[in-house]
């Protein structure tokens, strides 16, 4: 058995290094301390310089979440109707014997009508995808387009800049002018936040820019409180201004860029004035915000995912990628853009999870952001098979993705055959036919990469598993030897698979003894150019988008959804996070919920009165995809025909047995082939 052990806890108080989990940029290191084999508390690693000792308020109860009572405990077998979230405990030997049975013989028939179904409830490499991975590339299973976050974003970075490559995260604290762009840092990367304020200690100044006035905006000097999925439109207008006044370093752009004359061309389409109107904005506050960046060095850009959850998301990452290689502010460590580093990482994707067990297959893949519609469709040449078997693990897609009746009816199908592997009983696996419990990270082994900063985190267990749970690797390891897999990397372990993951890019040793590592990366990574991009650099112009038949140059692409163009659903809808909850983890932590209260849709003084709405109202909101019950909060969060319906509630924790999901749709954006989750019309009555 490869199942790892809690460490010997001779000593009544030991302290185990670890790993925040979860698809946050920060990936925190942690220390847990542990007390005759219990968990007491868990803290951050005060030697790690991002972590700083300091977790947010969420992980800082982790211990509350792991013992909490209503932890998945056995495997469990569906007894009710699907959904109904009734089950009797079931031996392991037995729920794993009937599993494979039933892919087996699904198999049998095409290996391509199993689809697993996973995200980032754990960043781990190896609790992710690694055995998993593994096990459903041996089958021949249908792989997974894994779109639901960050796809459009990090396409349009790739066709940028090269790669998800940026600037170095520590020194935003150098930065004299720091555009926080679609990001709520104070909600979602709060150690970036504390470099922002220390940067601004020193005279630096904080812009934001963001439809929601949100914890970071009115933290800001200066909030651009702009009309969802305009973005482009703005960056074009600071194009603009930067040309009018010159505030170019024109060697910059000679030595390292290319398509200049074409992007100037466009950008002189977009005066301040254009932009204004398409944003929202006052076009005196975008002169403003040109005239600092085009005259402040060094500048640096904190752009992240919440801007390009809209149709045109990849195009206006594009735009706002070319700013720094305009002005030059990459030549200084502390100037250029962040909006993920995760290419930076050496990880041996291919070592963990062996594609080449496809042995030649090649599989459709699925995109897990149109998983309602996929699970409804019928069998067809261009779709090929049905889905017959779904295997969720690291995700809750009842409550994430979009178009949730859809997703619904799909979980709903009494012919789909539905494997859960959970710590709770989530919204997902109430329509599960087997329920496993997986365990939590203080539980297994793992390793993290991170988008947000540049170090290695080493994730060691601290306890022994509760009840019956085993981590996701182990779980996979079990069902490949009952399917008759007898290939040695279904034997491998958890701490071999993390010593695989980076091979020797990193020093292990140090990660057991540290907990964390950093990787050798440039200062300034794009100072003297070297992108990563076929021409070596900064593309305002993409061959490789041209060559598939789309614009090479960004544009400003508007919302599938535009704002006015609907009378019946007359207001904008976005759902970013709600602070105490990650995505819908920590839901069911009560002492969480109880700080969010309820589900909660933020309107304006001016929207509220215009429907009689009061604040602490049940309204509805609702558009042609369903509708969905909160309480209404009047609040300057929400500017003007712009709602903000915080996320992500557990439905059958929310009002109605419904969460925002209900009214989000299954388009897909520009680019990266992304939800489109903050281009939504809706409208709201009080009920
Ligand atoms: N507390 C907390 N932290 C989290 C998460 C969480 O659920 N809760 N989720 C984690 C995950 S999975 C991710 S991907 C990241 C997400 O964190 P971010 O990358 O920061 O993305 P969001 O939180 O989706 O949105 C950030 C901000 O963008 C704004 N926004 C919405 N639409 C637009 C737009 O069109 N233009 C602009 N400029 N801004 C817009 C939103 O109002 C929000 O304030 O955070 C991670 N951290
Ligand atoms: N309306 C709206 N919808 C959104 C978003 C939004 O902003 N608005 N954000 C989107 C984004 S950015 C993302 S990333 C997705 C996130 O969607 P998901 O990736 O589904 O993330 P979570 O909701 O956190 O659910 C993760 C689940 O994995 C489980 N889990 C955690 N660790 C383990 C483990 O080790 N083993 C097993 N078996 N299970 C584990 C947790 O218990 C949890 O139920 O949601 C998207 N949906
Ligand atoms: S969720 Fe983010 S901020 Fe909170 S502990 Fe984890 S990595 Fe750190
Ligand atoms: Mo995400």
């Amino acid at each position: 058995m490869t199942l790892t052990a809690a460490p010997v806890t001779a000593k009544a108080s030991v302290q185990i290094r670890g790993a925040c989990p979860h698809d946050c940029p920060d990936t925190c290191a942690l220390v847990t301390t542990v007390e005759n084999g219990i968990a007491t508390e868990v803290r951050g690693n005060p030697a790690h310089p991002m972590t700083a000792g300091v977790l947010c308020t969420k992980v800082s109860r982790y211990t509350e979440r792991t013992y909490h009572p209503e932890r998945v405990r056995t495997p469990l077998r569906r007894v009710g109707p699907k959904g109904a979230g009734r089950f009797e405990p079931v031996g392991w030997d037995e729920a794993l014997a009937d599993i494979a049975d039933r892919l087996s013989a699904i198999a049998a028939r095409d290996p391509q009508a199993i689809l697993p179904y996973s995200y980032a409830g754990t960043m781990g490499l190896v609790q992710g995808e690694a055995m998993a991975g593994r096990f459903f590339h041996r089958l021949g299973a249908s792989l997974l387009d894994r779109t639901i976050c960050a796809s459009a974003g990090g396409e349009g970075l790739t066709h940028t800049l090269g790669g998800k490559l940026g600037m170095k995260v520590e020194f935003f604290a150098e930065s004299r002018l720091i555009l926080i762009w679609g990001s709520n840092s104070i909600a979602s990367n709060l150690h970036f936040w504390r470099l922002a304020q220390q940067a601004r200690r020193e005279g630096a100044k904080l812009v934001c820019i963001d439809p929601r006035r949100s914890e970071t905006a009115e933290k800001s000097d200066e909030h651009l409180q702009i009309q969802p999925g305009t973005d482009a439109a703005l960056a074009f207008a600071l194009m603009h201004e930067l040309i009018v006044h010159d505030w170019l370093d024109h060697d910059y752009i000679a030595r390292h860029t290319l398509g200049w004359d074409a992007l100037r061309e466009r950008a002189m389409q977009w005066s301040p004035e254009r932009a204004a109107t398409v944003c929202g904005v006052p076009a005196a506050q975008i002169r403003a915000l040109a005239r600092d960046y085009g005259t402040t060095q060094p500048a640096a850009i904190r752009l992240n995912y919440g801007m390009q959850r809209v149709r045109g998301g990849g195009n206006a990452t594009r735009a706002i990628a070319c700013l720094p290689a305009l002005t030059g502010a990459w030549r200084h460590r502390a100037g250029g853009l962040l909006m993920s580093n995760s290419a930076r990482f050496p990880a041996r994707r291919d070592v963990l999870q062996r594609p080449d067990l496809l042995a030649g297959r090649q599989p459709r893949t699925i995109n897990m952001s149109t998983i309602g519609d996929d699970l409804l469709r019928p069998v067809s040449a261009e779709f090929g098979p049905r889905i017959e078997a779904l295997i969720v693990y690291n995700s809750n897609p009842v409550a994430v993705a979009p178009d949730s009746s859809q997703v619904v009816r799909g979980f709903a199908r009494e012919d789909l055959f539905t494997v859960v592997l959970e710590h709770f009983q989530t919204d997902t696996a109430d329509y599960a036919d087997y329920v496993l419990p997986a365990t939590t990270q203080l539980e297994h082994w793992d390793i993290h990469g991170t988008y947000g900063h540049t170090d290695v985190v080493l994730n060691q267990p601290a306890i022994a598993p509760i009840g019956q749970a085993l981590p996701n690797t182990e779980i996979f390891r079990r069902l490949a030897a009952r399917m008759g897999y007898t290939e040695p990397c279904f034997v491998e372990d958890d701490e071999s698979l993390c010593r695989a993951a980076f091979g020797d890019a990193i020093d292990f040793d140090r990660l057991l003894t540290q907990g964390f590592a950093p990787l050798p990366v440039p200062d300034a990574p794009f100072a003297e150019g070297g992108f990563q991009t076929p021409s070596g650099r900064c593309e305002f112009f993409s061959e490789r988008l041209a060559r598939q038949g789309l614009d090479g140059l960004p544009d400003h692409v508007p919302n599938h959804e535009v704002a006015g163009s609907s009378t019946r659903y007359p207001l904008a809808m976005i759902s970013p996070p709600a602070r105490h909850f990650l995505n819908s983890s920590f839901v069911n932590v009560k002492s969480l919920r109880d700080i969010e209260g309820e589900p909660v849709l933020e309107i304006s003084a001016e929207d509220a009165a215009a429907r009689g709405i009061t604040s602490g109202r049940v309204v509805r909101v609702f558009n042609d995809r369903g509708d969905y019950h909160c309480q209404a909060v009047i609040s300057d969060r929400a500017r003007p025909g712009v709602v903000n319906g915080l996320g992500i509630w557990w439905r059958k924790l929310g009002l109605r047995g419904t969460n925002v999901n209900e009214l989000t749709s299954q388009k897909l954006t520009d680019l990266g082939r992304a939800p489109v989750f903050y281009d939504c019309l809706v409208d709201v009555q009080p009920l």
